[in-house]
């Protein structure tokens, strides 16, 4: 690929994907509100901010795919949100439809499906349980990317990212963990693939506790490779287990949840 645009680029996840999508493409373009630090062989950055129609459509021109992580990426207030996951999502959908409709993965979250009991297996055409403000913009999100494939072709994974993190750090991580090694190899999975639709994929490794199976995309030749379980005993050891009642324990999307109700 010649052109491949992260945005939040600044963020925790689009730092590690600076570092391991390097070689994907020739130039890899990097969007933040935030400050990007400087540019290193092969990268071009720009600020900017996704609510900015105008911007964003100048960001994407020229691309021939786009990781989207920019935007709220926890609880905020509706404004905020607003900005950055709804207007941001339409104005990133538009510039794509002008500007040859590059493949997009949306990084979406398992906040969409939160308020599904913890333990219930869930397939993607499940319907959607938002457990946040935060959970409805991304349903939103998907939701854009859906409607411009059925109307224009645009091409879209719509990643349920779990938790995405070096290691899991809790018990509901046994179930959510996703590896940083899961996450690049779907990010190239989804951009080799010679034909991509718009499907839901969870973003989740290969745990044993997992509530969600993403058999529906074998034909990406995807298959994530690692298990929190290899991390139980630590965690088991480690870490005070929540009581039963908490949302931590009840909710798929129990750590947002905790997070208002506390
Ligand atoms: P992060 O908060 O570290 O990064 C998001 C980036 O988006 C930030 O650098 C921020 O400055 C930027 N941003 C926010 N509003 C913006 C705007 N209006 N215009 C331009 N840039 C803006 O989040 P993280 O953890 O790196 O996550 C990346 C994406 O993945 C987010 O969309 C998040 O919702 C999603 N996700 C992440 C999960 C995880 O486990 N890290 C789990 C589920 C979804
Ligand atoms: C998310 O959507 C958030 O962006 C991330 O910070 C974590 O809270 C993650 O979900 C999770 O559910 O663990």
């Amino acid at each position: 690929m010649k052109r491949l645009l992260i945005t939040g680029a600044a963020g925790v996840l689009g730092t590690m994907l600076r570092e391991r999508l390097c070689e994907e493409a020739e130039i890899l373009r990097l969007s933040d509100l935030n400050d990007l630090g400087a540019a290193r062989a092969g990268e071009e950055l720009v600020r900017c901010d996704l609510a900015d129609a105008a911007a964003v459509e100048a960001l994407v021109e020229g691309c021939d795919g786009i990781v989207h992580l920019g935007g709220i990426s926890g609880e905020a207030p509706y404004d905020l949100i607003e900005a950055g996951n709804l207007r941001g999502v339409y104005n990133l959908y538009e510039a794509a439809r002008k500007h040859g409709m590059p493949r997009i993965l949306f990084a979406s979250s398992n906040h969409t499906i939160g308020y599904y009991p913890q333990g219930q297996h869930l397939a993607p055409e499940d319907p959607v349980k938002p457990d946040t403000l935060y959970g409805v913009s991304k349903v939103f999100g998907e939701a854009v990317a859906s409607f411009y494939h059925s109307k224009h072709g645009q091409e879209s994974a719509l990643v349920r990212i779990g938790s995405c993190m070096p290691v899991p750090t809790n018990h509901r991580m046994l179930a959510t963990w996703f590896s940083y090694d899961d996450f690049v190899a779907l990010v190239r999975a989804v951009f080799c693939a010679p034909s991509l639709g718009c499907p839901v994929i969870w973003g989740v490794s290969n745990n044993d506790a997992a509530w969600w199976d993403n058999s529906h995309v074998g034909h990406l030749g995807w298959q994530a490779k690692d298990n929190a379980e290899a991390y139980r005993a630590q965690i088991e050891r480690d870490v005070a287990r929540p009581p039963a009642t908490a949302a931590m324990e009840k909710w798929q999307g129990g750590n947002l949840i905790e997070d208002i109700e506390s």
